[in-house]
């Protein structure tokens, strides 16, 4: 069974709130993250909660770990589940948010290889590897890995052994979700939901990888 996890980047509140709402029954969890909460303030979380599914903070967090703290702390307070937070700052600032994560009862991601093309140029040749290792020494819930390789996803299962992956590069990137379920927790789906006609309908022909 993999998670159905649902990257809400859109910009308009309305719309926000709209497809959250035809989305949910067909959905595990909602990510939100800078295009949403830059344009519409924290407090939309309170109102997409209503929905009773997990919200997780993609703020990719990536700082000194007194600022990773204050920026944890104010997203388990908003009433999110989850944060990701990036790996290249090292371990004081990855344990800043999995302790704080920790102490509010939520969960953390860390980023260890991206999705888009030009990932390869920085994360290949060993980076990945050594951030999949970091995280699991942290004591983070699980790591993102790109769905638009599933070999490389493969690689970083074999670090992360049954920690979560929740793998983003599925429909607008590229990466095939068949493929990808089989081999993480969790995929997450953007503009292939979010931008198509009918975003529930969308949304449910994923149901056989929730199921499978
Ligand atoms: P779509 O490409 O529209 O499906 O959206 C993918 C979502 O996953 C966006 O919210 C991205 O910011 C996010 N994402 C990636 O696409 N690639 C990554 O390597 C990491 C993330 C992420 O951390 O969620």
């Amino acid at each position: 069974m993999t998670d159905l996890i649902l990257a809400l980047d859109v910009t308009d509140k309305k719309t926000a709130l709209s497809i959250a709402e035809t989305c949910a029954p067909h959905i595990d969890a909602i990510k939100l993250g800078y295009p949403l909460i830059l344009s519409c303030g924290l407090a939309i979380a309170d109102e997409i909660a209503v929905h009773d599914l997990p919200l997780i903070a993609d703020f990719k967090v990536a700082d000194i770990p007194n600022t990773n703290r204050l920026i944890a702390g104010q997203v388990f307070d908003a009433g999110f589940s989850s944060i990701i937070c990036h790996g290249f700052t090292g371990k004081d600032s990855v344990l800043a948010c999995v302790e704080t994560a920790f102490e509010c009862g939520g969960a953390c991601y860390v980023v260890a290889e991206m999705s888009h093309p030009g990932a390869t140029g920085f994360f290949h040749g060993g980076t990945a590897e050594k951030i999949a290792a970091l995280a699991m020494e942290c004591g983070a819930d699980g790591i993102i890995a790109p769905a638009t390789r599933p070999e490389r996803v493969k690689v970083l299962r074999g670090i992360v052994g049954k920690r979560k992956i929740l793998s983003p590069g599925v429909g607008a990137q590229g990466g095939e979700a068949d493929t990808v379920a089989k081999l993480v927790d969790g995929i997450i789906v953007g503009r292939a939901i979010y931008e198509a006609g009918d975003p529930a309908a969308a949304a449910q022909s994923f149901a056989h990888i929730r199921k499978a």
